[in-house]
């Protein structure tokens, strides 16, 4: 492998540990096309010789690029390079359907569940009705160029968007459906990250590969009046997302 090979010898003596020194060699065969998402890296062995490093830094660098994000691992199998992170600004309330038509991918969404219900205690808290208040709940799968992304399970009061379940929301945006049949503009949100370990229907709907954590996104949406419209539970692929934000 051309870059591998031709990579500077590495530097014992100065301040950057070599495994990210390795890291680094890595991250430019990367970036410059040579090593590409779902490809096998070489193995540990064959970095070690090639680069001239223990197997036991070679792995400190392949562990820490996994805990990052840019590799992961099919047990038995070796270790590939991960797709590209869908880098998502933060200051900006937008659609998922926006989102991913900003960036070039297609959307799509699979409705896994959609009910009427009885708001429970915390839901009802965030959206400011009383307990026991209807609301609609649509749980989806959302994909990216056929590449499932996240699950979010939405929460509305109906009596905002009453019949909302007659729509199909596999095929229409939610955001575009608010808009056009109900009148409703989003206006602001207040949304919390955490990282997580995804549960085991997560990582199967989302087809995580092992040891990657997932993003736990709760937001609530409001109008252009304030009016509370929609709390979402959401789960981001970990491995596929990366939060923009600019501070002042
Ligand atoms: C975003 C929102 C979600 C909203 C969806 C509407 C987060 C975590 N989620 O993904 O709350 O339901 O957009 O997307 O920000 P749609 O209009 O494409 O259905």
């Amino acid at each position: 492998m051309e870059i591998l090979e031709s990579a500077p010898p590495l530097d014992r003596q100065g301040p950057i540990p070599i495994f990210v020194q390795i890291k680094l060699i890595l991250e430019r065969a990367i970036a410059l096309g040579e090593l590409t998402a779902h490809h096998r890296i070489p193995s540990e062995r064959e970095l070690s010789s090639t680069l001239g490093a223990s197997r036991m830094t070679i792995r400190q660098a392949l562990v820490s690029m996994m805990a990052d994000g840019s590799l992961y691992t099919r047990s038995g199998k070796g270790t590939y390079v991960a797709e590209r992170k869908i880098a998502q600004p933060l200051q900006r309330l937008t659609s998922f359907t926006e989102d991913m038509l900003a960036r070039g991918l297609r959307p799509a969404s699979r409705v896994l569940t959609e009910e009427l219900l009885s708001a429970p205690l915390e839901v009802s808290q965030a959206l400011a009705v009383a307990p026991g208040v209807e609301l609609v709940r649509i749980r989806r799968l959302r994909l990216a160029d056929e590449q499932p992304l996240a699950v979010e399970s939405s929460h509305l009061p109906h009596s905002l968007c009453p019949g909302l379940l007659e729509v199909d929301l596999s095929v229409h945006s939610l955001y575009e459906v608010l808009r056009t049949r109900y009148g409703i503009r989003l206006a602001s949100a207040k949304q919390t990250i955490e990282a997580s370990e995804p549960d085991p229907e997560e990582r199967e709907l989302l087809r995580i590969p092992e040891h990657v954590p997932v993003l736990r996104i709760h937001r609530l949406t409001c109008d252009d009046d304030g009016q509370r419209v929609e709390f979402v539970r959401a789960v981001y692929r970990g491995d596929r997302y990366q939060l923009h934000v600019d501070l002042r």
